[in-house]
């Protein structure tokens, strides 16, 4: 496919227990966005996938008494078939059991040490199997129960000393601060550039990258009395996906990435460790690392561990997928928290989809189906009001760019919803169903306008509620090659006398199932 490499991530989730409604909300996210660039005409590569090894995967394993391959390769499917049931388009979902990820692992491993930044060492400190990390004295405090826990995580941490690769981190503070101030844009949003920041200014300390006392990771290539630390090998898996370390594979062309889509708790690792390893590997870095906000439940923090969860399978089933991704996109300010609610969802649901679209979709395409012979009316002389509410739809491809640029996803939607709304006024003011009688050629016009406009706000919600924006599409006989950004306009509208099908609705309002 040509076009510009456009290469997109999500983190890799660890399958430690079923997938919840944050890793269904980072999917969604980065599916919007790989999609909205497909529509643009980039050449996008999307990856997703499982993050398999480490202590905690292990242990939760041993708990349910199996060995850690079984259970991953229980869990992992789940993870892969959430995603699917949620539309989302990606092209690959990695593994980091996978073979090719192995190889690439070793493969980075072995550049950072021919760099010299690998030796052997005595690590002892303290390290969270929950977060898989390790934490500074500074970073801990003592719970009530006398327990020492991550102060930023709440979770419990425990004493580790033993035989450990170390990673040359703190050699590379300097390198790191020069390209954040370099590259403004590395890191987004503006809080989680300052927090990284100020992180590696306050100093680096080298990072413990292989441990002795379990062995589910990958082996440390020349030592395989060591598996590597989990995340080295998880972030990884971004390079994997791109053939490394055969830089002449096809699918090299798509690193660097163009941007990491993760959550804010996971934003160190993005943003210090894997810039180095790839600085250290002698590999060009991300363009772009954006942590998003955490999806609260009513305002509540739900996780695995603290077993509040809710089945993001469950609630596509209840509302709807498309619903379901419009009201995650629409609600939630990309990179802020968010809580959802039922009574959120059904508001959103009802308000902006069935109301605000889907009747203005549905009184339009009847009214045409009835009096227009069921085919794209004549579009007349157009009106000053006809010229400027088409000027809104057609500014709305450029308008949507821009805020992309910033990954300001629900500030697409609201711009496209105020064409909906304008769209709403100007078919109610113009009152097609007396002109029926009065002016049956200014009807036509009216009813041209309002189809068009449904044409540029169907092709720009495909990134969001696809299946939605393809049945509104079929429903305007738009063919499935004239569906791009780049369609949305003067020089591409609706063709009049083209047959339409039967009108039908594309959103069902959503009633109360009966107590
Ligand atoms: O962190 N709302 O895996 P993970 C929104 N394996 N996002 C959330 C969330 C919530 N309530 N809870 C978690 C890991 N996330 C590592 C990543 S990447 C090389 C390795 C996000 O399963 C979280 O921030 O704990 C992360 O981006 C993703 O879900 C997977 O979390």
């Amino acid at each position: 496919m040509a076009g510009e490499p456009y290469f997109i991530t999500t983190a890799i989730s660890y399958p430690n227990g079923v997938p919840h409604i944050g890793h269904a909300y980072e999917v969604i996210a980065a599916d919007a966005i790989a999609r909205f660039k497909r529509l643009d005409g980039f050449d996008v590569f999307f990856t997703t996938g499982t993050d398999e090894h480490g202590l905690k995967i292990q242990q939760t394993a041993t708990k349910a008494g199996i060995s850690p391959r079984a259970f991953v390769d229980d869990m992992a499917p789940r993870f892969r078939a959430m995603a699917e049931r949620l539309d989302c388009s990606f092209d690959r979902f990695i593994r980091t059991t996978d073979a090719d990820h192995i190889a690439s692992s070793q493969a980075l491993w072995r550049r950072m040490e021919e760099n010299g930044d690998i030796y052997l060492a005595k690590y002892a400190g303290w390290y969270s199997v929950r977060d898989e990390a390790y934490y500074d004295e500074s970073e801990l405090v003592t719970a009530l129960d006398g327990s020492r826990r991550a102060e930023k995580t709440g979770t419990p941490v425990e004493w580790v000393e033993e035989e450990s690769y170390f990673f040359r981190l703190s050699a590379y503070a300097e390198r790191l601060l020069a390209h954040y101030e370099s590259h403004p844009d590395f890191i987004g949003p503006d809080t989680r550039r300052n927090e990284v920041v100020s992180f590696v200014r306050s100093g680096l300390q080298d990072l413990s990258v292989s441990r002795t006392t379990f062995d589910w990771g990958v082996p440390v290539p020349g030592n395989p009395a060591h598996v590597m630390y989990v995340w080295v090998d998880a972030l990884t898996n971004y390079i994997t996906s791109c053939g490394f370390p055969d830089e002449a594979d096809p699918r090299w062309r798509h690193w660097p990435a163009d941007l990491h889509v993760i959550g804010k708790d996971i934003i160190r690792f993005h943003a210090v460790y894997w810039p180095a390893f790839l600085m250290s590997a002698g590999l060009p870095v991300p363009e772009r690392v954006f942590g998003h906000g955490f999806l609260l439940n009513k305002g509540e923090k739900m996780s695995k561990s603290v077993g509040n969860v809710v089945d993001p399978v469950g609630l596509a089933d209840t509302y709807g997928v498309d619903p379901l991704r419009y009201f995650v996109l629409r609600e939630v300010p990309f990179g802020q928290d968010g809580s959802y609610s039922h009574e959120a969802i059904v508001n959103r649901l009802n308000a902006d989809l069935a109301n605000d679209l889907g009747n203005l979709a549905q009184r339009s395409l009847t009214m045409i189906a009835r009096n227009c012979g069921g085919q794209v009316p004549k579009a007349g002389e157009p009106s000053a009001a006809d010229r400027a509410l088409l000027a809104l739809a057609d500014a709305l491809p450029e308008k949507a760019r821009g805020l992309m640029q910033d990954l300001a996803l629900h500030a697409v939607l609201a711009e496209i919803w105020a064409v909906v709304a304008e769209a709403n006024r100007y078919f109610a003011g113009q009152e097609p169903w007396t002109l029926r009688k009065t002016d049956p050629a200014r009807m036509e016009a009216v009813l041209y306008t309002t189809a068009e406009v449904l044409r540029a706000v169907g092709i720009l919600v495909q990134p969001f509620i696809p299946s939605a924006a393809a049945r509104l599409l079929d429903l305007l006989a738009v063919v499935p090659e004239a569906r791009s950004l780049a369609d949305v306009g003067a020089d591409h509208r609706l063709v009049p006398g083209t047959a339409l099908p039967a009108p039908s609705p594309i959103f069902p309002r959503y009633v109360e199932p009966e107590a």
